[in-house]
Order: structure tokens, then C-alpha cells, then sequence
């Protein structure tokens, strides 16, 4: 495991050097979702494949930039779910980014997630890891090298609000809990990027960051392999939970698909068990 950490910390420096030197426009194509990809986005999917083709307990990759999966070693232990540039459409408005990470033993579903790890791009490259073990842990790099900072944990109760998806399309138990933490005194941080905004969630103590469905989207926006379920991981080694709007916890997803989305809230104790209540599915 600790050779596919390695790796992903060097993916980060290349990808960083990618955001900061090339291309900011579309590329021609579009990805399994129907999204336009730019050019950076399939870069960054690019040097992803590139860097794990040489690890040999890596047995397949699953891209958000790529429609099935792809097998690199037929007796590799592991499969890496990546989002390779998350967020990507704010590189060109010069916003925080960041690859995700989640790797999974045996059949891809929330449970069978053994480790996950994200990298935020701003104005430093900072990476976390989680693994079974404990904690997440959160790293800074300084010329190439990643310097190890601290363990993160949530507090029980925190201060921010960062509330996804269109607001006009929100049903009214969402709309009324996401006022009523306003009112109490929660104060609004979306940037639109997941990995900056459940970031700064994770680093400053607490809060709660929604992608709720809507009626538009019913099962929201983000992917469960890539997105989803490696925050979930994520939050719940920090303290924290991650549930569905069945208050379900995202970590007993089953995709049935590898691009397949749910909604999805993830946050320190105190908000979501609030989250709980609004959507009338308390236990
Ligand atoms: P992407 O993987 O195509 O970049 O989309 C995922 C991003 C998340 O980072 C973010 O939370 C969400 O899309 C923002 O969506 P919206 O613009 O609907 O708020
Ligand atoms: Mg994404």
C-alpha cells in the first residue's frame, strides 16, 4: 500500500506542474458523464495511468475520464478509483483543485474500500491519506517532498456550510435545514471544487458539505466509486459521518456502475445527525 501512496505523492507534483504550465481550455471529447473534458483533465488521467502501469499490486484503474476498466496487472492486489482533476472548471478562474483517490480490494463497493487519498492543488500541494489504522493523515509538500503535518479529527460540531446543487431544485426539508444552520449561525463556504470545500470542513474542525438529489438529478451529482465514497472513508477515520438522504452510510454504497452518483452529506456528528432529523430518517 505504501507504494501506491508513493506514487500518488508523485502524480500530485506532476499534476500541480500541469495546472501551473498548460492548456487551461476543452479538449474535443467528453467523458462518461457527458461533461466536456478539458485538456488538463485528460492530462491528468494520462500521467494517473502512467505512473501506476509500473506498480505491480495495482490490478485495475477506474477513471472518472474513462468509460470501463482498465487492467494494468493481472495479479495485482488492488483497484484505484481516481477523479484526476476534480472541479477542473475552476483551474481557468484560478480556484483550488484536486485529485481523489480511492482504493478498493475485491468488488467495487463501499465496504471493500481498504484506503483512500485526495490532493488539494492551492496555493501549496497538500495530500491526505486514510487508512483503517486511524486517523487521516494530512501532508504539506515543500519542494517536491511531502512533509508530514499532523492526524486530523473532527470536532462534534462545527461552524460551515458548504450546500451543493441548485438551490431552485431543492426540496423543502433540505432548503429548511440549510436555513435553519444559517440561522444558528453556520456561515457559507462553497467554492464548487469537493476536494477544497470538504478540505477546509476537515481542517477547520467541522460542518457539513451537501450534494443533496434534486428534481432534476435525483441521485445528485457525484460519483460514488471516485468521489463519494473516498470522502466518506475519509470523514468517518476523522470522526465524522457520511450518509445518504436515507441516512444510510455511504460506505455501504454497491454501485452498480462504475460512473453511478448518490446523494451524499458529510459532516462532524452534531450536523448530520441534524441532517438525520430534517429528512425524517432518524433511527
Ligand atoms: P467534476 O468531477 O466534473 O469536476 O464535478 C465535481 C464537482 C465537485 O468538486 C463539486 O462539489 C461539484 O462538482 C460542484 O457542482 P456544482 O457546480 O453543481 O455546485
Ligand atoms: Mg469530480
Amino acid at each position: 500500500m505504501q507504494t501506491i501512496f508513493q506514487t500518488i505523492k508523485e502524480i500530485a507534483i506532476e499534476i500541480d506542474h500541469a495546472i501551473k504550465t498548460e492548456d487551461l481550455g476543452y479538449s474535443d471529447s467528453s467523458n462518461s458523464s457527458g461533461e466536456d473534458q478539458l485538456k488538463l483533465d485528460v492530462k491528468s488521467d494520462f500521467l494517473i495511468e502512467k505512473a501506476f502501469a509500473s506498480v505491480d499490486i495495482v490490478k485495475n484503474l477506474v477513471s472518472e475520464e474513462k468509460e470501463g476498466v482498465l487492467e494494468l496487472h493481472e495479479n495485482g492486489k488492488y483497484t484505484v478509483c481516481y477523479d484526476p482533476l476534480d472541479g477542473s472548471s475552476l483551474a481557468d478562474v484560478n480556484l483550488s483543485v484536486g485529485s481523489i483517490f480511492g482504493i478498493y480490494e475485491g468488488e467495487l463497493k463501499g465496504e471493500n474500500l481498504v484506503a483512500s487519498a485526495y490532493v488539494v492543488y492551492g496555493p501549496r500541494i497538500e495530500l491526505m491519506i486514510a487508512t483503517k489504522e486511524g486517523k487521516p493523515l494530512h501532508y504539506r509538500a515543500q519542494e517536491g517532498l511531502f512533509n508530514f503535518i499532523g492526524e486530523v479529527t473532527l470536532n462534534e460540531k462545527g461552524k460551515l456550510n458548504a450546500p451543493g446543487g441548485t438551490q431552485k431544485n431543492w426540496c423543502d426539508y433540505h432548503k429548511t435545514f440549510v436555513d435553519d444552520l444559517f440561522a444558528e449561525g453556520y456561515r457559507l463556504r462553497y467554492s464548487g471544487g469537493m476536494v477544497p470545500d470538504l478540505h477546509q470542513i476537515l481542517l477547520k474542525g467541522g460542518g457539513i458539505f451537501s450534494y443533496p438529489g434534486t428534481s432534476d438529478v435525483p441521485n445528485g451529482k457525484l460519483r460514488q466509486l471516485f468521489e463519494v465514497i473516498p470522502f466518506a472513508f475519509m470523514y468517518e477515520q476523522a470522526g465524522g459521518q457520511a450518509v445518504n438522504n436515507k441516512g444510510v452510510r455511504l460506505m455501504e454504497l454497491v454501485p452498480s456502475h462504475p460512473h453511478d452518483t448518490s446523494p451524499c452529506f458529510f459532516g462532524s456528528n452534531y450536523e448530520i445527525e441534524k441532517l438525520k432529523e430534517a429528512y425524517g430518517v432518524t433511527a
